[in-house]
């Protein structure tokens, strides 16, 4: 008799423990994912390695707190199978220095890197990145959420035959602690490393919240006496070429029915290809409006974009015209 009723006991404390624990864990469990859903998921991210702007940061190092916070990969696993084990890609590369490249990369993919600290100012973003099929790739850097704009890159033959693509001119306001965001508009290409190299002082005050300003850089800007004025901005650059775009825009006070832009480059910089314009010459060229956008009213601007392989230097300087 008294054996049963302290087992009957041991039971009824057993359940209470049960239920009491379950209660405990739900009100937790609710906790949790409040305070999840209450706070940015920033909170569970952190640096793997120390990057700061101006500096090279190494593609490999994301950041700590996993898929779909410090990063997102398409497929599970890192199928390089070496370095780090999430799901980002990573291999041992042969490029100069050694180290480890991001591969595999697929469209949609993003990374993430928390930067300590950012002296504002000017900046060229140097991309390391290598490729074996040639169709246009493009990466897309943003910094807290803000557009840094968009670099364009072709293949290079091997996937560890390394070039370093260049974004020029680009603001970035100073700070600590900003995210750098890599985010992979096109797929089929290796990464091994970004560098930000300072050129000049900021056009934005330290305290702005003023987006950046676009990655063009300007080369030439020339006036003519017609009131059109032409304005070629270098997009994206490689090793040996370069995407543009031209801006004709009409400054002055009547309509004007066409237009026609002509420039020269001073090295052997050659046209590839061009877009939404009639191309003519051969350095110097001619562009021609289309159907479409011939027609120029006060103060609009059209423009048409061309592709060009790469001479000496580093910068043609382009004298661009309008008429
Ligand atoms: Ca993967
Ligand atoms: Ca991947
Ligand atoms: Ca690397």
């Amino acid at each position: 008799m008294m054996k049963n009723q302290k087992a009957k006991k041991t039971i009824l404390w057993i359940l209470a423990v049960v239920f009491l624990t379950s209660v405990w864990s739900k009100n937790n469990y609710h906790n949790v994912l409040l305070s999840d859903s209450s706070l940015p998921t920033t909170d569970n991210q952190t640096k793997y390695s120390s990057n700061v702007i101006p500096g090279l940061i190494q593609a490999e190092d994301y950041d700590i707190g996993g898929a779909t916070i410090a990063y997102f990969d398409g497929t599970t696993s890192n199928l390089g199978n070496v370095y780090r084990s999430e799901n980002v890609d990573v291999q041992k590369t042969f490029d100069t220095g050694g180290g480890y490249n991001v591969g595999w990369i697929e469209k949609g993919e993003w990374l993430e890197y928390t930067i300590n600290s950012i002296s504002g100012g000017t900046y060229d973003i140097k991309l390391r990145v290598a490729a074996v099929t040639d169709t246009i790739k493009n990466l897309n850097f943003q910094l807290d959420g803000i557009d840094l704009g968009t670099a364009s890159f072709y293949g290079t033959d091997s996937w560890q035959n390394w070039t370093t693509v260049k974004l020029r001119n680009v603001d970035i306001q100073g700070g600590n602690n900003k995210v750098l965001r890599l985010n992979m508009f096109s797929g089929g290409f290796n990464i091994n490393w970004v560098e930000f190299v300072r050129t000049g002082q900021s056009s934005l005050s330290s305290d702005s919240k003023l987006d950046v300003t676009s990655n063009a850089s300007s080369l030439d800007i020339n006036a003519s006496h017609s009131g059109l004025s032409c304005n070629i901005n270098i997009e994206s650059e490689w090793e040996n070429g370069f995407v543009a775009r031209v801006d004709v825009c009409n400054k002055g006070k009547v309509s004007k029915k066409s237009w026609t832009a002509s420039w020269q480059f001073d090295d052997d910089s050659r046209l590839n290809n061009g877009w939404s314009s009639n191309f003519s010459g051969d350095n110097p060229y001619i562009a021609t409006p289309l159907a479409w956008n011939s027609t120029l009213h006060p103060n609009q601007c059209v423009s048409f974009g061309f592709q060009s392989s790469k001479g000496s230097l580093d910068a043609p300087s382009t004298n661009i015209s309008c008429n």
